[in-house]
């Protein structure tokens, strides 16, 4: 596996809760560069369109409620293998059923507000950072 980008956002419950410099640190522990970084606040609407995928899902509407209840944080990390190594430092998505090291253990409550998302596939680490990011910054 070579060196590939990913996709992360530090989302409102972290970033409301003052965790984006333990993330970031964490990040960076871990061997990963940030490409990219810049803090956006999604309207509803915005959040719908990251999460389309999720729209016949019943958590949709809470899930971008939340999105769009406040500032994030928006990335590209890279690293070897990084999709893989992201989701496996971000741990499962119910911070309940994470271990201690993971920072959806570390910084997240539930399993709607787990503090951080990262792209599942190189298809989705696409789509997602297009979402954010022009071609432009993708290579700064
Ligand atoms: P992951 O982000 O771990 O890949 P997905 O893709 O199953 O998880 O879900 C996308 C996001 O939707 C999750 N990060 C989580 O915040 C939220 N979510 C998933 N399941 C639920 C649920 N039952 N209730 C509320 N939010 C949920």
């Amino acid at each position: 596996m070579g060196i590939e980008q990913t996709f992360a956002i530090i989302k409102p419950d972290a970033v409301k809760r003052g965790h984006t410099g333990g993330i970031i640190a964490a990040i960076e522990e871990n061997g990963f560069t940030i490409k990219n970084l810049k803090k956006v606040h999604l309207t509803k609407a915005q959040a719908e369109g990251f999460y389309y995928v999720h729209r016949e899902r019943g958590f949709f509407g809470e899930l971008t409620d939340f999105m769009s209840s406040g500032p994030c944080v928006v990335m590209i990390l890279e690293k070897e293998g990084a999709i893989l190594a992201w989701r496996d430092l971000m741990g499962p998505t119910n911070p309940a059923a994470a271990e201690a090291h993971h920072l959806r253990k570390r910084f997240g409550t539930s399993i709607g507000e787990n503090a951080t998302h990262g792209s599942d596939a190189p298809e989705t680490a696409a789509f997602e950072t297009s979402y954010f990011f022009s071609c432009f910054e993708r290579i700064a």
